[in-house]
Formats: structure tokens, C-alpha cells, sequence
């Protein structure tokens, strides 16, 4: 047979358009071919899981020519490569994304069809790579989009997960954990390269030789040396021919087998090894703040810090033996704390393999490398206790303590006598056990440190890095949070897409400042009802699915008010739901009430050690039990928890809502980047001042944006006053009765301690302010309901608010970082 793969590959050389072979007819060849010749199988007997297959790797056949020529630029002097450094990239389905970067959507559909089956079925056999576990991970996978799009030479290193974030399933309403085996069928979109692997060294001691020359030479000598493999991703940008690379580390033992134990005919422990080194890159923490002291989070950590940076000196070393010169090949950003390691790897690398000594490997590490922050809760700031931190990582100890004299030595310069700052700026926290700080390590040891919204940028100033701030306030900015219009427009809502690109062309993609020329449209009825079409149709897919998944029937016509994102209490799952129980009570006292129907959607993951999170699953599940079969409700109110949020998921929720909950407490949510998905597909938002809501309001206008709540400053007035919950209890009646529905076992079957914790917590601590804040949002949502039922101004509402989203497109994003923090030109458009 004739392999189409090989055209299409050879055709670069040629001098051909490498993506010929794209046609329909072409495609349909490629798909039968890797039929026959990758999945072995007869058209007859082929599964879904086959032809997915075959297409997604026809597919990426047709990636390979720009990713080849795109991986050349590593060698090229002139271009400076950025480095993201992730442990965790939250990428969601690939062949959708990469058929609409590619362009050749159409050929595969056609293609798909000809051959008897729906491109829709294929999409939906991919199991997505889950490695995140919610929006720091989904912002890394963003901002490879937009580096590729953007013609950035790019890496994104991380960690091959054996299972990601775990699958949610829902029993009796409460969280079922189960593995997330997104390997099981076959990956199509990786590629190993057992070739580019290298040795990390754990544990053991150090010990100082000099060596023939008198010079000092530090050695470590570890009880374990483990070997991580490269295994590759291609990203495709938007129509940019340009392909970006996804870099994961999957660990392996060195030798698979301990021969000396084997030949004692001890088997079992030969084994042993290859387990410990395998399972360093099995499992994804499941949880959005560190635990405390697990060492095979450190492991991890290290891990896969050691094998990207030895693998950018390798590719540096091709360009250069100048080590010093590292910082003109690689911009290096620290992805949150996950990644700090690097400050000391890199200097470890550079000093002790690479004979560079300190002053000149300080110099370099540090105009490498930059740190992002993204948060400011303090049980979220990374720290490792000093023992545990010693015993896998001791000439990085070291280091770290070397690093640390000398920059308290600068510290008590500048600030003569200040013991107290002296304790808050030390890498080492000595308070009560001994722990390092890893947020203090990243700072001092970065040129550049943002956080992710202008709010959180400037409380970063003042709160958990204010030490840091005043000392070197050159160094800090910010980056505002973007997200791809590809992904989150383009392929989840075509139907919208297809309408603005109608309107005003399609340039909006790659540059959705012109977004704005919508505005226009915003007094054409016939647009506005063309808009109202597209989000029913949204909505009606979204019902479709809800009633599939959890047997509940929603009304596409009620007001979709939707809150979907880790459940946390800072994120006040649990304000919505006193909305919605005293919504309940009011229809029940007084049936003729004017309230337009609203079904409130809940989703998110719990981290799987977090009680309180899933104790607020369990509540939206019994409240949505009662309420939805409460015949005096019926039609008017419904809840629903969708299962197992995740990429594909949200992919059909974004597009589906009328109103987006970001209800944080202010001062607490660092960005928000969901926030930003909801108002790109038309939502409106109900939101605090807090992370970039501020932004979002500035840019819709206030007028279409329903603010309620405290703001930052005055919640820490508040809290600073002494803040007493029991008072807004006892002050307001039907929130009492709210929440004494819930402690009455009206929502548990009579079994009123289910929630008692729930409720001493909120009336004895309320630690985010849900009781303060619960009248000022309930006027909001009348204000909500008023504006719903005028559905011609809400349609002009949401237009506006797509047309003035263009600021956060991650591509803005990535061109800050390029011009404040990489110092990488920015490239035009392809073509130019
Ligand atoms: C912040 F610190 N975020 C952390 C973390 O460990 N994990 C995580 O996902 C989130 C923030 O909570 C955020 O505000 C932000 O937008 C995101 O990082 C990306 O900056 C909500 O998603």
C-alpha cells in the first residue's frame, strides 16, 4: 500500500506546502492507512478507540513538518527559547484543539464521514490528559497555545503522570475518587525519546575532596540515582506553522534490574528498585495547596526540575560552551513555587558539573530564571521541613544555606539591626521546626516576580512578599491571567464563533481586540436574536447532557446560573447555596412570587483529604434532591452537581451559561481564569472585587457586570474589628432560616448532625466571610432576576461583554511576559 505518511513527511524537504496531503481524499487514505499499518486492524473489525487512533496519529502526522522545523530554532543563536516550568499542564482533548489550530477540521470530518463515521463520536472516544488539578495547571496549557501561536520558540517541561487528577464520580451525593487511567487505550500525541534521558541523583551525603590541583571538589554521593526519559508533545498554534513542544518526564529505574539481588535468587527485591524509581511520576497530587512534608512530592519536584534544566544545558552547550551565556538561551518561568528547586539545581549544575564558581553561576541563575505567585493564602506558601528536605536533597541544603548567608548578609545591610525582618526574609523559617521556604527561595533567587491580576499583584506587595517588595521593588510586576480564544471559544462554542467571525471576520482569533467591532451589532435585532439562538442551542446540548449524567431535567429556558471550579471555602460554594435554599423558602411562602426560573449548576473537584469541601458536595446534592422533587417548586427552581468537572466538560459548560458565579471572598482568589471563559461565551457575571473580576468589571463596564460584597480592603477592616457570624445570624431572618433548614435535617433525612460541622463552622468561625456577605448578594441576584426578565437588554449585555474581553486572551499575556519578564521579541503574525 501506499504510505501517505512518508509523502507528507518528505514533502518539507521537497520544498512542498508540507501540509498537501490535507485534502479530504488524502486524509481519508492516512486514516486507513494507519488503520492497517499503527493499529493492525481490518476496517470491519476496527473499535471506536481504533479509528480514533488511526486519525488522531494521521493527524499528527501532518503536525510533524512544522514541529521539525519549529524544534530547529533551539539551535539557532539568535532566538531566545522560553522554558515553562510546570508540574502540572491541564491540557484537555488534543484532536479537537489541534484540527482547529491546523485547520484541517473540515478534511478530517469529510474524511470521517466518507468512511461511515461522525468526527463527533472520535472526539469523544480521547481521554483526556488530566495533569492539573485546576487552574494553574489549565493557565500553563493556555499559554503553550499562545506561544505556539505566537511563533515563540517554546518549551513546557513537566512531569509525565502515570494518572492525573483523579475521576470524580458521585454516590448517595457524596465524592467517589477513582484513577484516572488516561493511558489505558494508547497516548497518539507522544513520543518517546528514549535517547534524551537523564540520571537524577536522591539522597545520601557529600563529602569535600581537593582534587590533583588543591582545588576544592564537592561530590555527592546519593543512596539513589534514578533516570528520567523525555517523552514529547506536540502543541499546535493557531495557523502559525509553527508547532511548540511539550516536554514530560517520565522516571525509570537506571538498570531494571538489581542483577546481584537477582542472582541471589532474590527476585522480589531485584524488582523492588524499578518500583521506587517508577513510581516517582505515577500519581498527580490531587490537592490546589501543598500538603504537609510528603517526600515523593519533593521527589517529584526535584525530579523533574533536574532533567529539564540538564536537558536546556545540553541544548545550550550546542550553541555555546559559554555557560555564562545561559541566560541568552533560555528564559526560564517558575510556574508557582512547584518549580523553585531550579534556584539551587541550577546552581548545583552550574558550580559542581560545570566548574563555573559562584559569583558567575548567581549571575546567570538569576537572570534566567522569574517566579510566578498565585496565591496569597498562607497555608499555600510551600515550605519543607528542613530533615526531610536534607535527607533527599543535601548538597542542595547546601546551597541553600549558601544562597541564604548571602543574601541575609545584603538584608542586614540595607537594614541595619533588623532582627525581625532578618527572621520573615530568611530562606530558612526557624519559628517552631525548621522549614524552607520556597516562595523566599524563588524570589531570591529570580530577576523577576509577578502575580496573576493587578489586585493580586499589589497585595502580594503587601502582604506575603512585602520584605521582598521593599528591598527590590524593581523586580516585582504584573501579569495579568489571559486564556486561549481557541480552545475556549472556537472549538467549545463554534456556534459563536461562527457568528462574530459572520459579523466582523475572523482576525478576532488571533486578535480579539477587534472583538469591539461587535459593539455594533449590540442594537441589531437580528443579531441580538441570532446571539439568543446560539446560546439556546448551548444550553439545550448542556440539558441533554445533565439529564444523561445525573437523571435530572432542566428547562433550556430557565436562567442557567452556574459555579463551576474547585470546590474550596474560599470560593463559597456554600453563599450559593444559602442563595438558592432562601429562593426555595420564598417560592414557598409565597407561590405568585415574581422569580424567573433559575437552574444553578454546581461542578468542581474536592481535593480527596479535604472534609470540608466535600461536605459541601454532599450538601448542594441534598439540597438539589429536595428541591428539584418538591412539586411546589417545579419548574422554577433546580439544582444540579455535574460530575466530574474537567476540560471536556467544561467545554460544554462554559458556552451554556447565563450567569457565571465568582463569588470569592475578596482578596483571596489570586485571578480566577474561569471567570474569563464565562464572559467570553457570553455570561454575564455575578462577582466580588477579587483577582481579575476587577478587570473584567473595568473592561465590560459596570453596567454589565452585577457586583455585590465586601472588597479587599474592608474585609480586612472587618476581620481586624473582630468579626462576629452569629450577628448576621441573628440579625437576619431569612438567612436564619436558611440556615436552619440545613441544621434540621431537612436536606439529610432528619439526620441533623450530617452538616453540623458545615454550620458551627459558619456560625462560629466563618472564616471567608459568607455571613457578611450574604445580604449584599442576594440583592444582587434580584437585581439578576429584574435584568433576566428583559431578555433583549440581557442580550445586549452579554454581546457587549464578548466584545470587551479582548484584554484576556492569553496571547496579551504571553506578550507582557515576553516584554517585562523574557525579554523576547515579539514576532508578527504568520504570515506577515
Ligand atoms: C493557585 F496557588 N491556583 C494556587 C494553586 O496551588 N493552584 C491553583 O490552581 C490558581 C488560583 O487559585 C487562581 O486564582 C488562578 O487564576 C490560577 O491559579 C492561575 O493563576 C484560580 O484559578
Amino acid at each position: 500500500a501506499n504510505n501517505t505518511v512518508k509523502t507528507a513527511a518528505s514533502s518539507h524537504t521537497q520544498g512542498h506546502d508540507p501540509r498537501r496531503g490535507v485534502g479530504t481524499a488524502a486524509m481519508n487514505r492516512a486514516i486507513l492507512d494507519h488503520l492497517h499499518f499503527t493499529m493492525a486492524r481490518l476496517p470491519a473489525l476496527a473499535s471506536r478507540n481504533d479509528w480514533y487512533m488511526a486519525l488522531s496519529h494521521a493527524v499528527r502526522d501532518r503536525m510533524l513538518d512544522d514541529w521539525l522545523a519549529s524544534l530547529h530554532h533551539f539551535r539557532n543563536k539568535e532566538l531566545k527559547v522560553v522554558s515553562y516550568l510546570s508540574a502540572e499542564f491541564l491540557l484537555g482533548p488534543h484532536l479537537g484543539n489541534n484540527l482547529i489550530n491546523t485547520g484541517m477540521w473540515d478534511a478530517a470530518r469529510d474524511a470521517v464521514e466518507s468512511l461511515g463515521l461522525r468526527l463527533e463520536d472520535l472526539l469523544r472516544q480521547e481521554e483526556e490528559p488530566g495533569l492539573g488539578n485546576g487552574g494553574l495547571g489549565r493557565l500553563a496549557a493556555c499559554y503553550l497555545d499562545s506561544l505556539a501561536t505566537l511563533r515563540i520558540p517554546s518549551i513546557g517541561y513537566g512531569i509525565r503522570y502515570e494518572f492525573g487528577i483523579f475521576d470524580q464520580l458521585i454516590r448517595d451525593g457524596w465524592q467517589v475518587e477513582t484513577a484516572d487511567k488516561w493511558l489505558k487505550f494508547g497516548n497518539p500525541w507522544e513520543i518517546c525519546r528514549s535517547e534524551i534521558a537523564y540520571e537524577v541523583k536522591m539522597g545520601g551525603h557529600t563529602e569535600y575532596h581537593h582534587d590533583a590541583d588543591g582545588r576544592l571538589a564537592i561530590v555527592w554521593l546519593p543512596v539513589k540515582v534514578i533516570k528520567g526519559v523525555a517523552y514529547d508533545t506536540p502543541i499546535a498554534g493557531y495557523r502559525s506553522r509553527i508547532t511548540g513542544l511539550l516536554r514530560l518526564w517520565k522516571s525509570e529505574a537506571v538498570e531494571s534490574f538489581n542483577f546481584q539481588a537477582f542472582n541471589a535468587g532474590e527476585y522480589y527485591h531485584a524488582v523492588d528498585e524499578k518500583v521506587v524509581s517508577e513510581s516517582i511520576t505515577k500519581v498527580l497530587y490531587p490537592n490546589d495547596e501543598p500538603g504537609v512534608g510528603k517526600l515523593l512530592r519533593l521527589a517529584q519536584q526535584y525530579f523533574f526540575v533536574s532533567c529539564s534544566l540538564q536537558d536546556m544545558i545540553r541544548v545550550h552547550l550546542l550553541r555555546s560552551p559559554r555557560l555564562e551565556e545561559f541566560d541568552q538561551t533560555f528564559a526560564v518561568q517558575m510556574n508557582d513555587t512547584h518549580p523553585s528547586l531550579a534556584v539551587a539545581e541550577l546552581m548545583r549544575l552550574l558550580v559542581d558539573e560545570h566548574g563555573l564558581g559562584w559569583d558567575a553561576a548567581w549571575k546567570v541563575t538569576r537572570s534566567t530564571l522569574a517566579y510566578t505567585n498565585h496565591t496569597l493564602l498562607p497555608e499555600a506558601l510551600e515550605k519543607w521541613p528542613l530533615q526531610l528536605f536534607a535527607n533527599l536533597l543535601p548538597r542542595h541544603l547546601e546551597i541553600v544555606y549558601e544562597i541564604n548567608r548571602r543574601f541575609l548578609d545584603e538584608v542586614s545591610r540595607a537594614y541595619p539591626g533588623d532582627q525581625a525582618r532578618l527572621a520573615r526574609m530568611s530562606l530558612i523559617e526557624e519559628t517552631g521546626g525548621k522549614f524552607v521556604r520556597m516562595a523566599n527561595l524563588a524570589s531570591v533567587g529570580s530577576h523577576a516576580i509577578n502575580g496573576v491580576a493587578h489586585l493580586h499583584t499589589e497585595l502580594l506587595k503587601e502582604t506575603v512578599l512585602a520584605d521582598f517588595y521593599q528591598m527590590t521593588p524593581e523586580k516585582f510586576c504584573n501579569v495579568t491571567n489571559g486564556v486561549t480564544p481557541r480552545r475556549w471559544v472556537l472549538l467549545s462554542n463554534p456556534g459563536l464563533a461562527w457568528l462574530i467571525s459572520e459579523s466582523i471576520g475572523e482576525e478576532w482569533v488571533t486578535a480579539p481586540e477587534k472583538l469591539r467591532e461587535l459593539e455594533c451589532f449590540a442594537s441589531d435585532p437580528s443579531f441580538l436574536s441570532a446571539w439568543r439562538g446560539v446560546k439556546d442551542a448551548n444550553k439545550r446540548a448542556l440539558a441533554a447532557a445533565i439529564l444523561e449524567r445525573t437523571g435530572v431535567a432542566v428547562d433550556p429556558e430557565s436562567l442557567f446560573d452556574i459555579q463551576v471550579k474547585r470546590i474550596h471555602e474560599y470560593k463559597r460554594q456554600h453563599l450559593n447555596l444559602l442563595h438558592i435554599l432562601t429562593l426555595y423558602h420564598r417560592i414557598k411562602r409565597d407561590p405568585g412570587a415574581q422569580i424567573p426560573p433559575r437552574t444553578f449548576i454546581f461542578g468542581g473537584k474536592a481535593a480527596p483529604g479535604y472534609f470540608m469541601a466535600k461536605l459541601i458536595i454532599k450538601l448542594i446534592n441534598s439540597v438539589a434532591e429536595v428541591v428539584n422533587a418538591d412539586p411546589e417548586v417545579a419548574g422554577r427552581l433546580k439544582v444540579v452537581f455535574f460530575p466530574d468537572f474537567n476540560v471536556t466538560n467544561g467545554q460544554l459548560i462554559y458556552p451554556a451559561a447565563d450567569l457565571s458565579e465568582q463569588i470569592s471572598t475578596s482578596g483571596k482568589e489570586a485571578s480566577g481564569t474561569g471567570n474569563m471563559k464565562f464572559s467570553l461565551n457570553g455570561a454575564l457575571t455575578i462577582g466580588t472585587l477579587d483577582g481579575a473580576n476587577v478587570e473584567i468589571r473595568e473592561e465590560v463596564g459596570e453596567e454589565n457586570f452585577f457586583l455585590f460584597g465586601l472588597n479587599a480592603t474592608e474585609v480586612q477592616a472587618l476581620k481586624k474589628s473582630g468579626y462576629h457570624p452569629g450577628r448576621f445570624y441573628e440579625e437576619d431572618w431569612e438567612l436564619r432560616e436558611a440556615i436552619d433548614a440545613v441544621r434540621s435535617g431537612l436536606f439529610s433525612h432528619g439526620d441533623a448532625g450530617l452538616f453540623q460541622p458545615l454550620v458551627d463552622h459558619l456560625l462560629y468561625d466563618d472564616e471567608y466571610l459568607a455571613l457578611a456577605d450574604y445580604r449584599s448578594y442576594l440583592e444582587c441576584q434580584e437585581r439578576v432576576s429584574t435584568a433576566f426578565r428583559q431578555r433583549e437588554l440581557w442580550s445586549v449585555k452579554s454581546v457587549l461583554n464578548v466584545a470587551r474581553m479582548g484584554k484576556f486572551s492569553s496571547d496579551r499575556s504571553i506578550r507582557e511576559y515576553c516584554e517585562k519578564i523574557w525579554k523576547v521579541p515579539i514576532r508578527p503574525p504568520f504570515p506577515h
